[in-house]
Order: structure tokens, then sequence, then C-alpha cells
């Protein structure tokens, strides 16, 4: 049986193909998938006036190579950096 940080690695890969899949191609966001993932998955995040500019932002941020999607790799490194500001936030 799967520990809990392999389950939470699990759903983390679930929830990024259950996302990416809805233009038919499971292997990258683009920005509508990324944009209704933000939306849904974070939605007291996306609860502000100046929502689609941030995301614009964000996208640009997970983007690493330029391409207008975001992999799995990208989307996997961007979710280390959330990880590690959420921790120095819940530690103050
Ligand atoms: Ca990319």
């Amino acid at each position: 049986m799967a520990g809990n940080l392999e389950q939470l690695i699990i759903h983390l890969i679930a929830t990024f193909k259950k996302y990416a899949g809805k233009d038919g191609d499971c292997s990258s966001l683009n920005q509508n998938e990324l944009t209704d993932l933000a939306v849904k998955e974070f939605p007291s995040l996306c609860n502000n006036a100046k929502k689609d500019e941030i995301l614009k932002g964000v996208m640009g941020k997970m983007d690493m190579d330029g391409d207008k999607k975001v992999t799995y790799e990208e989307f996997a490194m961007f979710f280390c950096f959330i990880s590690i500001a959420l921790e120095e936030s819940l530690s103050k």
C-alpha cells in the first residue's frame, strides 16, 4: 500500500492529467486548462479581482521553455516552489 507522500504525488499526477487532457492531449496544460485548474483547485487564491493578470504571470513562470504549454515536469517544479513558499509562510 502506498504511503501518504506517495499517495500525494499520485494525486498530483492524476490532477494534472485530469485538467491537461481536456483538449485531448494529457501531456501538457494550455492557458485555458491551467486557468481551469487554478480556479477549481485554488479557489481562495483565485478570489481576486486581478485573477486573470496573476494567472498569466503564473503561466509565464511555469512555462520554463516558453512553448505556451506546461508539461508535468514544469508543473512539478512549480509545485516544489509553492511548497517552499507555503512552509515559509506557515513557520512565521
Ligand atoms: Ca512548456
